[in-house]
């Protein structure tokens, strides 16, 4: 019989992309989603997909829902990749942040041990615990200074999924996933609102990007490079935690910079802080400025990961470039925005 994997956060970008990969490995795939009348599965329609992953109805805020999916649907993996996922609005909702991202896993792992501890389950950590971090590049051995309400409650989390296979024996493993991208990334996130933003501009629908701070670093990877890590940790000899990264960190003026080439434009920059603009120089337009209201209340040092532990036991890493990223999502925004 085939195996049973629930996903929760199945309408998110990696919800698709790891529904996309158990479907191909022959799983029946359950997708957990908030009940929502407007319940939005492009990101499954864009993988022609959406037909065959079976959408339940699944919140992490209640016990007696995820109990009773579970009980029902009898899952041979959990995969919990839902959460309140933007960091900035993190510090607006810190209450709501916290029930969703680090109780709602304290749930789903007190529902695991009622019913079947034999279930095995992946929790989506994030790099934002690393914060305020000693050193870079961060590995599993790094000390956690989350800076935000959302590092705050991943980090929660990710300590009781530990726990829980320390002291309750579950096969639980936690990914302390590094930033990583595609064309099913949300507008909200940087990479996709640059990518988007000057493929707009190029179909002659934009008049410009507005971003925060252009000096803040990241270790951008490929989301569904990604996914197939989740998988292999859960098929490992032994449950454990690892890093998933690239190991290579970008600002977010390098970013813009290959975006904008990609998308035909060849960008300077003029100015400082908040008054800095990009400019295209075959045409002599500001395509991107700085406004404050993107800025952070607080960053995370520059965050870099560091894969080796993932490389060496589980023979994963990321295949995809930095360049060919950047190039990937702008090539896919301009064939929307044409089509
Ligand atoms: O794209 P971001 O919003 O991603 P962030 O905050 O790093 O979080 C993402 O990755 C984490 C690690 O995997 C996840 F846990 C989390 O759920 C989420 O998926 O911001 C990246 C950087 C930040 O430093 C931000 O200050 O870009 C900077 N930035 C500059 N201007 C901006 C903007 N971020 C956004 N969203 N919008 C801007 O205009």
């Amino acid at each position: 019989m085939a195996r049973r994997a629930l996903i929760t956060g199945v309408t998110g970008q990696d919800g698709a992309y790891l529904s996309r990969l158990l479907l191909e490995k022959g799983y029946d795939v359950v997708g957990g989603s908030r009940a929502s009348p407007a319940r939005d599965l492009w990101r499954l329609k864009a993988l022609g997909i959406d037909r065959d992953v079976r959408i339940v109805d699944l919140e992490l805020l209640d016990s007696r829902s995820i109990v009773s999916v579970i009980e029902r649907e009898r899952p041979d993996e959990i995969y919990n990749l839902a959460a309140q996922s933007v960091v900035s609005s993190s510090f607006h909702l810190p209450v709501l942040t916290g029930d969703a991202d680090a109780l709602g896993v304290a749930r789903i792992l007190e529902a695991i041990t009622g019913i079947d501890p034999s279930i095995r389950f992946y929790q989506a950590s994030s790099s934002e615990m690393f914060g305020d971090a000693p050193a870079a590049p961060q590995s599993e051995g790094t000390p956690f200074r989350p800076r935000s309400p959302y590092g705050a409650a991943k980090l929660y989390a990710h300590w009781m999924t530990v726990n829980a296979r320390n002291a309750g024996g579950l096969f639980a493993c936690s990914g302390i996933v590094f930033n990583h991208e595609s064309p099913l990334r949300g507008l909200e996130f940087v990479t996709r609102k640059i990518t988007h933003g000057f493929a707009r501009i190029a179909v002659g629908r934009g008049d410009g990007i507005e971003l925060g701070n252009l000096d803040a670093t990241r270790d951008w990877g490929s989301a569904p490079d990604y996914v197939e890590a989740m998988w292999r940790m859960l098929h490992a000899k032994r449950p454990d935690d690892y890093v998933l990264a690239t190991g290579q960190s970008h600002s977010v003026r390098s970013f813009c910079k290959a975006a904008a080439q990609a998308a035909g434009f060849d960008l300077t920059w003029h100015g400082s802080g908040t008054d800095e603009v990009a400019v295209d120089a075959k045409t002599g337009r500001v395509v991107v400025r700085v406004n404050e209201k993107f800025y952070r209340p607080n960053e995370p040092i520059p965050l870099v990961g560091d894969p080796t532990k993932a490389r060496r036991e589980l023979g994963w890493q990321p295949r995809m470039s930095f360049e060919d990223l950047v190039r990937t999502m702008v090539e896919e925004d301009l064939r929307r925005l044409r089509r």
